[in-house]
């Protein structure tokens, strides 16, 4: 079986590649703009975006949307992440919890997957830290600020490992349980 993953983020692509394939899911990295509402809530910009894309006739695939929400930012950037990311950056994270002790943060991921005429939204989650510095250079986006373990980032850390305990990992367990249950592998 073949899934698009819309986005245009290909970091996202390569965990789907490894996660799926021993069920024999192949992924198909596809760019395609849709609206993407602006609401406090994961699963809202989820299934709106769903709805623009099956909109245009398309069918089978799977969107993601995550954001770190940091604790003592209130959730910020949460789902602003992506305009924070581009904008102020990991040193601009960093700069905003300078001084600041309680360093709890939670990364979120909701998949959005369409197949076979059912519709799927899960959501994982991973709690960590926000390091002090920037460390490691693997990875994507906010990976080398954030440690589930308090010892080494996400961009330190193979894919494997990253997959094993993260948010995106955990919701694609949720969402391969889900699969099964609707009898799709
Ligand atoms: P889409 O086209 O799929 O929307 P995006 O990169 O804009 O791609 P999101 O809005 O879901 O994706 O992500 C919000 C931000 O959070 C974005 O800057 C990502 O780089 C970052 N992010 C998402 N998942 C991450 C992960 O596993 N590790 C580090 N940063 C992540």
């Amino acid at each position: 079986m073949k899934l698009k993953v819309i986005t245009s983020n290909p970091g996202k692509v390569a965990e789907y590649q490894k996660e799926l394939a021993e069920y024999g899911i192949d992924m198909e990295h596809v760019r395609l703009p849709y609206d993407e509402v602006q609401t406090s809530d994961l699963e809202e910009v989820v299934n709106k975006g769903m709805d623009a894309i099956i909109a245009q006739g398309v069918r089978d695939f799977i969107i993601d949307d995550s954001g770190l929400f940091v604790d003592a930012l209130k959730g910020f950037p949460g789902v602003w992440s992506a305009y924070a990311q581009k904008t102020i950056g990991n040193p601009g994270i960093l700069r905003l919890m300078e001084g600041v002790e309680d360093r709890g943060a939670e990364f979120r991921c909701c998949i959005g997957c369409d197949v076979m005429g059912k519709r799927i939204v899960v959501t994982g989650k991973c709690r960590g830290v926000i390091t002090d510095s920037e460390q490691g250079d693997g990875g994507f986006g906010f990976d080398p600020v954030f440690s589930h373990d308090g010892e080494r980032t996400f961009a330190e850390i193979p894919m494997d490992e990253k997959n094993s305990v993260s948010h995106r990992g955990n919701a694609v367990r949720l969402l391969i349980d889900a699969l099964k249950a609707e009898k799709v592998i």
